[in-house]
C-alpha cells in the first residue's frame, strides 16, 4: 500500500499536534511532556518533544495513505527536524495567525529546509482562523506557496490543507520522496 510521508512543522503552539490529532484515522502517537523552557512556560502545559504521528487514508480505493509526522516546536529539539524530513514527500508549515511572532517565524522553516537542499512541495497553514484576533494579511512572508487559513480543530480544514499539498505533487515533478 503506498504511504506518503508528510511533515507537519512550525513554531511552538502553532497547532501541529492538534492538526494531526484532528485528521488521524488512528489514535495519534504523541510524545508530549510538561513544558520546561522559561520562554514557553505559561503558554501551554505540554509540548511535543520527539514527534507526533498520525495516519489518514485519503483514497480508500487506491489505498493512498498519508503518514503525518509532527515536529517538536521548541528549538532545543531542532535535531528532530533533520531526522523527520528524511523520505518526506511534502511539508505543511503551520503558524498561529493570532500571533505575529509565530507568523514571522515561517521563513525560519522555509530557510531551514532550503538550506538542506530539500525540494518538495510546501503549503502554509495559518491556524486559529476561527479566532477574532486572527491576522489575515501575512504580506510577502510566504510568497509562492499556497497559504490557507484554517482551524486546526476542524477536520475539513485539515483535509483541505493536505489535499492542497497533494495537488502540488501532481503539478510539479518532484522526484524521489515516495517511500
Ligand atoms: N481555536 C483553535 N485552537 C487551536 C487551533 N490550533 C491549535 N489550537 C489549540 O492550541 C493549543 C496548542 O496547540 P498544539 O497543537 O499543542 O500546538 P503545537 O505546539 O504546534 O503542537 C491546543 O490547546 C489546541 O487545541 C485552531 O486552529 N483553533
Ligand atoms: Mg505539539
Amino acid at each position: 500500500m503506498p504511504a506518503y510521508k508528510i511533515l507537519v512543522t512550525g513554531p511552538f503552539n502553532s497547532g501541529k499536534t492538534t492538526f494531526i490529532k484532528t485528521v488521524s484515522d488512528i489514535a495519534p502517537v504523541k510524545t508530549e511532556k510538561i513544558v520546561t523552557e522559561k520562554e514557553y512556560i505559561g503558554i501551554k502545559e505540554k509540548t511535543t518533544v520527539a514527534m507526533d504521528f498520525g495516519m489518514i487514508a485519503i483514497d480508500k480505493k487506491d489505498n493512498l495513505v498519508l503518514h503525518l509526522y509532527g515536529t517538536p516546536g521548541q528549538t532545543r529539539f531542532d535535531f528532530m527536524w533533520d531526522i523527520l524530513i528524511d523520505g518526506a514527500l511534502g511539508i505543511v508549515i503551520l503558524a498561529d495567525s493570532t500571533d505575529k511572532k509565530s507568523v514571522n517565524a515561517i521563513p525560519v522553516y522555509l530557510n531551514f529546509y532550503k538550506s538542506k537542499g530539500v525540494d518538495i512541495p510546501i503549503v502554509i497553514g495559518l491556524t486559529r482562523a476561527d479566532k477574532n484576533d486572527s491576522i489575515y494579511d501575512i504580506g510577502n512572508i510566504a510568497q509562492s506557496f499556497p497559504v490557507l487559513k484554517i482551524n486546526a480543530e476542524d477536520k475539513e480544514d485539515v483535509k483541505k490543507t493536505l489535499l492542497t499539498l497533494l495537488e502540488r505533487f501532481s503539478e510539479q515533478s518532484y522526484g524521489n520522496a515516495k517511500y
